[in-house]
């Protein structure tokens, strides 16, 4: 039976900062990203499921309408994905591959990066926005509460966590400066461009 592990977070909890604050890493890795592992675990074993992978457990609850599993279970990868994607990394520099890419799909990177933050803006209460792959097309989405653009079959590259708990330390109820500073400072464009090259 699949069983969830809280990852380390791949950096120290004052790594982000000034962009995201150790005390918002401490809440939303060692308790909220906590709580979905616990919870996780234990529907799973309730449930005695029997999936090889946690992707198939997301794939299948979402399929299936189970709430309780899909909403804790996909909140794990999301969070897992959120903290690698993460670097302290303003202005920092997309590879040229990726830009390109981006360029050719989206016009120009500043306009993908309005997209993402207007997605993230209009995502109504809690959720996510993404840039995604679709058949080999770059998109922006947004998803609500837990869910991960692979129910949808899309590739995720890159994610921001717009649950209010992911930015009220920081920012109060501000989401867009929010948005704005993570996708100016706090995305790991060569992990993104890992993502990319991976799945292109
Ligand atoms: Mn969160």
């Amino acid at each position: 039976m699949i069983k969830l592990e809280l990852p380390d977070l791949p950096y120290s909890k004052d790594a982000l900062q000034p962009f995201m604050s150790a005390e918002t890493l401490e809440l939303h890795h060692d308790k909220h990203h906590q709580a979905y592992v616990t919870n996780g675990n234990k529907f799973i074993e309730e449930q005695n499921l029997s999936e090889s992978s946690i992707n198939e457990i997301v794939i299948n609850s979402y399929k299936n309408n189970n709430a309780p599993v899909f909403n804790n279970v996909s909140q794990h990868i999301n969070h897992i994905h959120f903290w690698e994607i993460m670097s302290n990394n303003p202005e920092g520099k997309i590879p040229g591959e990726l830009e390109s890419k981006i360029t050719n799909d989206f016009g120009s990177v500043d306009q993908m990066k309005n997209d993402f933050i207007n997605a993230g803006i209009t995502q109504f209460g809690s959720g996510w926005c993404w840039l995604v792959l679709n058949n080999g097309k770059l998109e922006v989405t947004k998803t609500p509460n837990a869910e991960n653009p692979i129910v949808h079959g899309h590739i995720p590259l890159l994610g921001c966590d717009v649950w209010e708990h992911s930015y009220y330390v920081d920012f109060k109820n501000r989401r867009p400066d929010y948005l704005k500073s993570f996708i100016d400072n706090l995305v790991n464009w060569e992990k993104v461009n890992e993502e990319f090259t991976k799945n292109n």
